[in-house]
């Protein structure tokens, strides 16, 4: 309580903390205003709020191998607590966002590891959460963060959502009340800053992921965009129709188990994603046989062969060959490397057939190149070509045109990965907080005891997800 007494009354001198009337850059008019950043011209008050984070932390009895500070203003933290008490630090980038393959992430990784995030004020807890996920794609485990002042509104509950215990130093109220008491704001103010935390619960911070018009459309709303590709449009309405937005990624080895897989799942799924060069024993009557079972249960299918070469050489592999995978495939998918080529070459062959394609914008493993310029450039890639690619791979919305899907693989019900640089992500997160359209998923459901139940379940968690996102329920 001394403790608090005094970081409250110092914050306040500096001006750290200041009451008075403030537009937010969210456009709020707020009566309390934090700027943590002008402590570190303070050095006696940086190292007690770093004394008093590290305290919180023990009192937590937080276990962790290395501390993250969120940037910038909890940098200098967490560098005075990891060298007074002898924890390795790591540095996360902001500013590597847009240099592509850049490392994001400064010091020795170890995956696996626990990092606890430090920040100086949490809202809506949106930038603890962006540099949790930032360290997770890195492969640490993040369980808990401290903040020194949380806001009261809505942080906490947001991270716990994700998975994220959050501690704080002291709450806002507690900084009112002891401000009150050493007489430093009024009555008044006390009573308009208690009424703005209980109404202004969750307020999305400027870098915030801003939550996009389309992703609050329905897929029937979308099913019907007279410019979107047929595929799409098909899709979305299977989906709606099915209250699926489940692929299942079918990578078994024989052509047996895919048949079962297919006859079996079904009615639960909206797509089949294939890998029809792992099969031992293809024949074209297998390819038969699931398109017939495609077209008894409403699914399409989707082969997911992932093309990546000169148009030529692509369209002869897209039609011809043992697989023949433009005679059954609805869709398939492109990488962007080769250039537009790629797509060009595999939509001389599949656009009259009425086939559709995805560019493959992201990837779900680990370290995977396809993140900044190139994934713009994937984007466009897509957005050029709408007459044969509707949409993307991607760990999340990539484009804000309502007539492209967003597909994601790499989803499981726990977050983790798997030991080959796999990485999963829960539905939830994948449709209600990423903004993609449908989940693929395969080990998730193909190791369960019953593939049939796990479909099912997956099947409802992707579908509640989504219900949550066009309700704007995020
Ligand atoms: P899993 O068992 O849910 O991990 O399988 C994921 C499937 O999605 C598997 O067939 C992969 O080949 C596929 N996949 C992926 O996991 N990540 C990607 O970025 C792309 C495809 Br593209």
């Amino acid at each position: 309580m001394e403790g608090l007494v005094s970081l409250a009354a110092e914050l306040h001198r500096v001006e750290a903390l200041k009451f008075g009337q403030f537009l937010l850059k969210s456009g709020i008019s707020s009566p309390v205003y934090f700027d943590l950043r002008v402590i570190v011209s303070h050095p006696a008050l940086l190292s007690q709020v770093a004394n008093l984070i590290y305290q919180t932390s023990q009192d937590a009895g937080i276990q962790c191998s290395t501390v993250c500070g969120v940037p910038y203003t909890a940098l200098p933290l967490a560098t005075l607590i990891c060298a007074k008490h002898q924890v390795p630090m790591l540095i996360r980038r902001k500013e590597a966002k847009d240099y592509g393959t850049k490392k994001l992430v400064e010091g020795t990784i170890v995956p696996g590891e626990t990092c606890l995030i430090i920040e100086d004020v949490v809202t809506s807890g949106s930038s603890v959460l962006e540099t949790a996920e930032v360290l997770k794609k890195e492969g640490l485990q993040v369980t808990d963060a401290i903040v020194l002042v949380d806001r009261e509104q809505g942080g906490r509950e947001r991270l716990a959502e994700n998975g994220i215990r959050l501690h704080s130093v002291s709450t806002l109220t507690q900084l009112l009340n002891v401000l009150q008491q050493l007489g430093k704001v009024d009555t008044e103010m006390v009573e308009n800053v208690r009424r703005f935390i209980q109404e202004n619960k969750v307020i999305e911070l400027p870098s915030a992921p801003v939550k996009k018009p389309c992703t609050a459309l329905s897929y029937s709303s979308r099913a019907a965009l007279s410019g979107a590709h047929p595929l799409a449009r098909r899709l979305c309405a299977i989906m709606e129709k099915k209250k699926s937005n489940l692929c299942v990624s079918a990578d078994v080895t024989d052509s047996a188990s895919l048949l079962r897989l297919a006859a079996e799942l079904g009615p639960s799924i909206c797509m089949l994603k294939t890998h029809v060069d792992i099969l031992i024993d293809f024949t074209p009557d297998v390819s038969a046989q699931l398109r017939a079972l495609a077209d008894q249960h409403d699914f399409m299918i989707f082969e997911d062969r992932k093309f990546a070469d000169i148009g030529n050489t692509v369209k002869h592999q897209y039609e011809g060959g043992l697989y023949k995978i433009s005679s059954w495939s609805d869709v398939v998918n492109a990488h962007a490397v080769p250039g537009p080529g790629v797509v060009q070459g595999l939509q001389a062959v599949g656009e009259p057939l009425g086939r559709g394609c995805l560019v493959i914008a992201e990837m779900s493993s680990q370290g995977s190149l396809a993140t900044g310029d190139y994934t713009k450039a994937a984007v466009k890639l897509a957005e050029d070509h709408p007459a044969f690619v509707f949409g993307f791979i991607s760990g999340r919305k990539v484009s804000d045109r309502p007539e492209f899907l967003h597909l994601t693989p790499g989803v499981q019900m726990q977050p983790g990965g798997d030991d080959l640089g796999q990485r999963y992500r829960t539905p939830r997160e994948v449709i209600a907080n990423k903004g993609s359209d449908i989940i693929i998923v395969g080990r998730g459901i193909l190791s369960a005891s019953s593939p049939a139940e796990a479909a099912e379940t997956y099947r409802r968690a992707g579908w509640e997800a989504y219900l949550s996102r066009i309700s704007g329920g995020q």
